[in-house]
């Protein structure tokens, strides 16, 4: 048994790297629009103000779509596009783009799968403290319900948050991402505890105002450690990495634990609370039951892993790359056994269907004297971990669906428009779109459920 019969194969996409038309038809200003403005913030001064334009080509974009044979697309919801400042007006404008993006999906047997939340943060909310501020929970949940109310008579599947982690630790401590903030940790647990309360209303108000009966879940980018042999102490070493709040000093925001045992248990990890409760606010027990509302599969996106080798004693060994290992255009290891492992520990732990929401690599690819767009690192590396995650399949890990990342080359954040991760070609000049070989390879791998890997 490898894939099953109604798996969800499928891109990702993100509002802000792709959608361009920022300030069309009222949508109000992202944290992303405000950092793009500020010189050095990006790679060359790049911006997502057009991006791919995909606000005024998602019709040619989902043909595409639909030439690939995908069963499910993965795109995320401009929060200041729905609500110009945040709260309060709703832009019936911003529901309608995504309204029609829906239709149309639907139109072509394309499941849609929004993200609530994929790092557009509306600046007005932002001047208001944003997710600093406590009320950041019921904001989020305000426009939860705007969206809910207008969609869920034709979407029931939902992600509520993008890699939490990621917006919090390069958009608050490292201050690489918007809203490039350099916080402390105490603002940091803060946060983290906020954006937890914010996921946990938002589910509340999915399961409240659904006209379908709606499937829910959080996709956060785990950190995966790989047993490096197939010595049993390894295993032992490899599971403990993962699970263990390995923060240290400096919150990064980089634990498992702190992230998905508020969500799966209820509890925040003990290892972790020795360092951070005196920085909770008083309610955050009470809190918990909030943020452990039910959900139904565990999202995780996953790009790269580090591998764990155990001496004789159990001692972890965190090994190095060899020289001249295969990296990445963004000189990421590749590490396909990650999606073996990552999905079969995080399954023994939380024993929830866990949804592949991104996976992928970037490369500098062009379109070749031919017409094509040669990419065969792309089908090598997703040949590669597909086979794994295949394996975990296998071993009995309930799996429902993979989301490759990148549906098409966008705006790939602090780095422009350098790194390219799509299965479709963007020429930013022309907005041309050519499909990549690895996106007919893909196509390939969804009429046959992944037999042929
Ligand atoms: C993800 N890491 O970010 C995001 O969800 C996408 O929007 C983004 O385009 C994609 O991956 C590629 O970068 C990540 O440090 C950022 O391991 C950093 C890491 C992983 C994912």
């Amino acid at each position: 048994m490898g894939f099953k019969k109604d798996f969800l194969w499928g891109a990702a996409s993100a509002s802000y790297q792709i959608e361009g038309a920022w300030d069309k038809d009222g949508k109000g200003m992202s944290t992303w629009d405000h950092l793009t403005e500020k010189p050095g913030a990006i790679y060359q001064g790049h911006t997502g103000k057009v991006a791919c334009d995909h606000y005024h080509r998602y019709k040619e974009d989902i043909a595409l779509m639909k030439e690939m044979g995908l069963k499910s697309y993965r795109f995320s919801i401009s929060w200041p596009r729905i609500l110009p400042d945040g709260i309060g007006k709703i832009n019936q404008a911003g529901l309608d783009f995504y309204s029609d993006l829906v239709d149309e999906l639907l139109a072509n047997d394309i499941i849609p799968f929004p993200t609530l939340f994929h790092w557009d943060f509306p600046y007005e909310l932002y001047l208001k403290g944003g997710w600093l501020n406590r009320e950041s929970s019921n904001w989020f949940a305000e426009y939860t319900k705007a969206v809910v109310e207008r969609l869920s008579d034709r979407v029931n599947h939902w992600f509520t948050l993008n890699e939490p982690q990621v917006f919090v630790g390069l958009g608050h401590i490292t201050g690489e991402h918007a809203p490039g903030l350099k916080l402390q940790k105490r603002d940091i647990i803060t946060i983290i505890h906020n954006v937890l309360l914010a996921h946990g209303k938002s589910v509340k108000m999915i399961r409240e105002f659904s006209k379908l009966e709606a499937k829910v879940g959080m996709a956060p980018v785990c950190n995966v450690f790989i047993p490096a042999d197939n010595n049993p102490r390894s295993i032992v070493a490899a599971r403990e990495a993962m699970f263990s709040n390995n923060n240290g000093e400096h919150f990064s925001g980089w634990s498992n634990t702190w992230w998905l045992d508020p969500v799966y248990f209820g509890e925040y990890p003990k290892d972790g609370l020795l360092e951070a409760e005196k920085y909770l606010p008083p309610t955050w027990k009470e809190d918990l039951k909030t943020i452990s509302q039910k959900v139904d599969f565990l999202g995780n996106n996953h790009y790269q892993g580090s591998y764990i080798k155990a001496d004789e004693k159990g001692n972890p060994e965190h090994q190095r790359p060899e020289i001249g290992e295969a990296l990445t255009g963004f000189n990421w290891r590749v590490t396909p056994e990650g999606l073996y492992w990552g999905p079969k520990f995080l399954y023994e732990r939380y024993s929830s269907p866990l949804i592949i929401t991104e996976n992928g690599l970037s490369n500098k690819d062009w379109v070749s004297i031919d017409g094509k767009v040669h990419d065969p690192q792309r089908i090598d590396f997703t040949h590669r971990y597909l086979r794994e995650y295949k394996k975990a399949a296998e071993d009995g890990v309930e799996i429902e669906g993979y989301f490759h990342w990148s549906i098409m080359d966008n705006f790939e954040w602090a780095f422009g428009y350098k790194e390219r991760f799509g299965l479709i070609h963007v020429d930013f000049n022309t907005q041309k779109r050519t499909i990549k070989d690895s996106g007919y390879w893909y196509k390939k791998v969804i009429e046959s459920n992944g037999e042929n890997l």
